[in-house]
C-alpha cells in the first residue's frame, strides 16, 4: 500500500502549516475513562474515517477543505498521568492560538479539553465554554483525580461562564452545582421536545466568544454507540448539527473539540460520523467567518 500517507491527516489534506486556518491536534489519551477504555484509538478512527468524506458540504454548497487544514502530529501519551499530560495538551494549544489557528482537538477522553481550557486562559480575557455531553461532568475529582473526564466542567467553571447542552445523567453531588444557574443547562429532554425553541434559548443565554466542547456521547446512542458512556435519550445528528450551526452563524467560535470515541472494531459508522461532524463545525464556522467577514 505505497499510496497510505506517511502521517494520517483530516481528509487527508494536509496543507502546509503556515498556510492552514485550522490546525487540528490528536490527543490518543484515555487514561481517566471509567467504563469502557478505548478513546485513545479515537482520533486514529475519526482520521481514517476523515479520508473518506466529501470536501464539498451539501448544506454549505462550499469546499470548507479551502480554508487550510493542517494536521499536527498526535501528543503522545504520558503514563504518568493526567498531571503531566495537561501542561503539555495546554503548551500544544497555545502553541497554534499563538499562531493564530483555529485549534481542533481530537480526543482521547474528555479530560484532554482541560488542557486546552489552560490554553485557553492565556488567550483569551473572557470565553465562554459551551459543552456538548450526555453528562455534567461537575464532580470535583473522581477516583481521586480532579483531571478526571468526570470533573472537566468543574475545572471549566473555575475561569469561565458555561453553558451546558444535552445533558441527562449526574450524581448527587453534581445536581446542586448543575442547577445554580439553570438557564445555562439545556437537557436533551428539552432539545427532544423542541429542538427550535432549545435552540432560540440558547443563544438567548450564550456568551461570546465561544470555545465548543463536544464530547460525543451528547448523541444517542443509537448513532453514536462507539462511547466510554453510552447514555440512552441523546440528540439526533440533525439536531446536534442545528444547535452547531446556530451557534456558529451567532458566535464568534475559537475553537473545538471533539470527545470520547471508542472505536467499536468492525463499525465504522460512528467514527465516520465523528469525522463528519468534525468537518460540518469546521465548515460552519468558516463559512459564517466568510458571511460576515472577520469579526
Ligand atoms: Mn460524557
Amino acid at each position: 500500500m505505497s499510496d497510505l500517507p506517511a502521517v494520517l491527516s483530516f481528509l487527508g489534506v494536509q496543507d502546509p502549516f503556515e498556510r492552514a486556518a485550522v490546525a487540528v491536534l490528536p490527543v490518543p489519551y484515555d487514561l481517566t475513562t471509567t467504563y469502557q477504555p478505548g478513546a485513545r484509538f479515537g482520533p486514529r478512527a475519526m482520521l481514517t474515517a476523515s479520508l473518506n468524506i466529501e470536501l464539498f458540504d451539501e448544506q454549505l454548497r462550499w469546499d470548507a477543505s479551502e480554508v487550510g487544514i493542517h494536521t499536527s502530529a498526535p501528543l503522545e501519551p504520558l503514563a504518568s498521568g493526567p498531571q503531566a499530560m495537561i501542561p503539555q495538551i495546554a503548551e500544544a494549544v497555545r502553541t497554534l492560538l499563538r499562531a493564530g489557528k483555529f485549534p481542533v482537538v481530537l480526543g482521547g477522553d474528555h479530560s484532554v479539553s482541560i488542557g486546552v481550557f489552560e490554553a485557553l486562559k492565556d488567550t483569551w480575557e473572557q470565553v465562554t465554554i459551551l459543552q456538548f455531553d450526555a453528562h455534567a461532568d461537575l464532580r470535583e475529582a473522581y477516583q481521586g483525580s480532579p483531571y478526571s473526564h468526570a470533573s472537566v466542567m468543574a475545572r471549566a467553571r473555575e475561569a469561565f461562564d458555561c453553558v451546558q447542552v444535552g445533558i441527562r445523567s449526574w450524581s448527587q453531588e453534581e445536581e446542586e452545582s448543575l442547577w445554580e444557574e439553570p438557564d445555562r443547562v439545556v437537557t436533551a429532554q428539552e432539545v427532544e421536545a423542541n429542538g427550535e425553541a432549545a435552540v432560540d434559548r440558547l443563544l438567548k443565554v450564550l456568551g461570546d466568544p465561544v470555545y465548543v466542547t463536544i464530547d460525543l456521547d451528547c448523541l444517542d446512542p443509537s448513532v453514536m454507540p462507539s462511547t466510554g458512556t453510552p447514555e440512552p435519550g441523546g440528540l439526533t445528528w440533525r439536531m446536534l448539527i442545528r444547535l452547531l450551526r446556530a451557534v456558529a452563524e451567532k458566535r464568534h467560535v475559537v475553537g473545538f473539540d471533539a470527545t470520547e470515541l471508542s472505536p467499536i472494531p468492525g463499525l465504522v459508522a460512528p467514527d465516520y460520523l465523528a469525522a463528519r461532524l468534525v468537518y460540518k463545525m469546521i465548515g460552519y464556522v468558516f463559512h459564517a467567518r466568510r458571511q460576515l467577514g472577520s469579526r
